[in-house]
């Protein structure tokens, strides 16, 4: 890998009791104030973050493996980023794009349109969220086909806005009495290569997709198609060779738009720019958010030419998309990921893990509870069954997950949980993470799997 320079030193250090004196006293204001329906699932209050590390205000140092939820690719505190907001803060912080207009959005949208997949024309829109660039691409969707349908999958995460929640698969924590949603939203199957009941290639599961959209549905009715191509929150899945190809495929053919919802897996996180390209495919429209800021909100949508500019003057907008301060960071953080090549970085996290993680499941054997390792580049997984049933039954082990990920935050790693069935630990490091510090990790992942057995 190539040097990089880190501010803070790159070492995992727990002092005394954890949660800390200050972590404790500023969780109490905290209980006080802010809202009980927003979770943290890290007791301790951070102080500073570079590189794989985050401190804590009572001077513990954590290896960071969630980047905040795949946010800071880049690191949380990337010297090209501070340097491009210090530099853009002092001169304006906001003016608004739809009023009076700055360089920084354009040369954000030659970027993406550069670097996402496919050689047409294409255009770009800056939002804040993600949830907001998948609300924003469904408005393209339908405006441009005048169809009202849009087919998502089991397992889907989008949002939590009124519309990507109808999107989201899941009804706990995201949806339960938050209703009602918004219609016209048809969920399909998924290809799910470790659940499927028996091996289904790509090509059959999206086949057994696109039946139910034709009969349940009907081709000529269906705006877009919305997928993943690797799912996030729904536990890391990766469809089996051939199911994206075939549905974007038969979406061409009927002239319904193909939404890659890349907002987790885009930005050199699976070791390519945007995950769809592992296939091959190219989507009509794409949805980008998380690390394409360098840690500051930004989201984004670029899409084939003749689709985006079918809507009106004044169709697509927001006070806040593409703030000058965030255009700035995801300018710089592009820099940084293309001079300390972080595909490549990626590529390596994902031989480091897979390495480990094969090698744990191999000698736990067939009485482990490792079920499956899955993954690409910096965002891997593991999902974890009860002891023995890995290979017959795989039934679900959300208590094990539970614990593993309370074992690495008391030796001082963020891990992540994801998953439809909340059995499955989620890697997301920084890309600029160091080699000893992830493997410092690892280490310490293996350890608690191992207990957890
Ligand atoms: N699409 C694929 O992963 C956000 C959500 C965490 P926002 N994922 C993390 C949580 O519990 O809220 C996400 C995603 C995919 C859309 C989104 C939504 O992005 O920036 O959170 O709105």
């Amino acid at each position: 890998m190539t040097d990089i320079q880190y501010r803070l030193a790159q070492k995992r250090q727990i002092l005394g009791t954890f949660p800390g004196p200050k972590s404790v006293e500023l969780d109490a204001r905290r209980k006080a104030v802010v809202a009980g329906g927003v979770a943290s699932s890290v007791p301790v209050y951070v102080a500073d973050a570079d590189g794989g590390i985050i401190t804590d205000v009572d001077g513990n140092s954590f290896i960071d493996l969630g980047s905040g939820i795949a946010v800071t690719s880049v690191g949380a505190s990337d010297s090209n980023v501070v340097e491009a907001v210090r530099e853009q803060v002092g001169h304006f912080t906001h003016t608004c794009f739809m009023v009076t207009p700055y360089e920084s959005y354009v040369a954000v949208a030659e970027e993406l349109n550069a670097l996402t997949p496919g050689t047409h024309q294409k255009r770009t829109v800056l939002f804040n969220s993600g949830a907001e660039a998948v609300e924003n691409a469904v408005k393209v969707a339908r405006l441009a086909t005048g169809r009202d349908a849009i087919v998502a999958f089991d397992h889907a995460y989008h949002g939590r806005t009124n519309l990507t929640m109808a999107l989201t698969a899941k009804a706990m924590p995201y949806k339960r009495n938050f209703g009602p949603f918004a219609p016209e939203i048809y969920r399909v199957p998924m290809s799910y290569p470790y659940r499927e009941e028996s091996e289904l290639k790509g090509q059959d599961a999206a086949r057994r997709a696109i039946s139910m959209i034709e009969k349940q549905i009907g081709a000529d009715a269906v705006a877009g198609i919305l997928i993943e191509p690797i799912q996030g929150e729904g536990g890391f899945i990766v469809p089996a060779d051939g199911f994206l190809p075939t549905l974007a495929a038969w979406a061409k053919e009927n002239g319904v738009v193909f939404i890659a919802d890349e907002v987790q897996s885009g930005f050199c996180r699976t070791g390519e720019w945007f995950a769809s390209e592992h296939e091959g495919v190219v989507p009509d429209i794409v949805t980008m958010a998380k690390g394409i800021g360098g840690g500051l909100p930004l989201s984004a949508i670029t899409g084939r030419a003749d689709l985006m500019d079918a809507v009106h003057p004044g169709g697509l907008g927001g006070t806040y998309g593409g703030n000058p301060i965030a255009c700035a960071a995801s300018l710089a953080a592009i820099k940084t990921m293309k001079e300390h090549d972080l595909n490549g970085r990626a590529r390596n996290i994902e031989r480091i893990v897979t390495a480990r993680l094969t090698a744990l499941a191999e000698e736990m054997g067939d009485a482990g509870i490792i079920g499956d390792i899955r993954g690409r580049g910096a965002m891997m997984a593991v999902e974890l069954v009860k002891p023995g049933t890995a290979n017959t039954t795989k039934e679900i082990n959300a208590e094990a997950t539970k614990a593993i990920a309370a074992a690495c935050l008391q030796a001082g790693v963020v891990i992540l949980t994801c998953g439809t069935y909340g059995n499955v630990i989620r890697l997301l490091p920084p890309l600029v993470i160091s080699e000893e510090l992830l493997t410092d990790g690892l280490d310490v992942l293996c350890e608690a799997i191992r207990k957890a057995a």
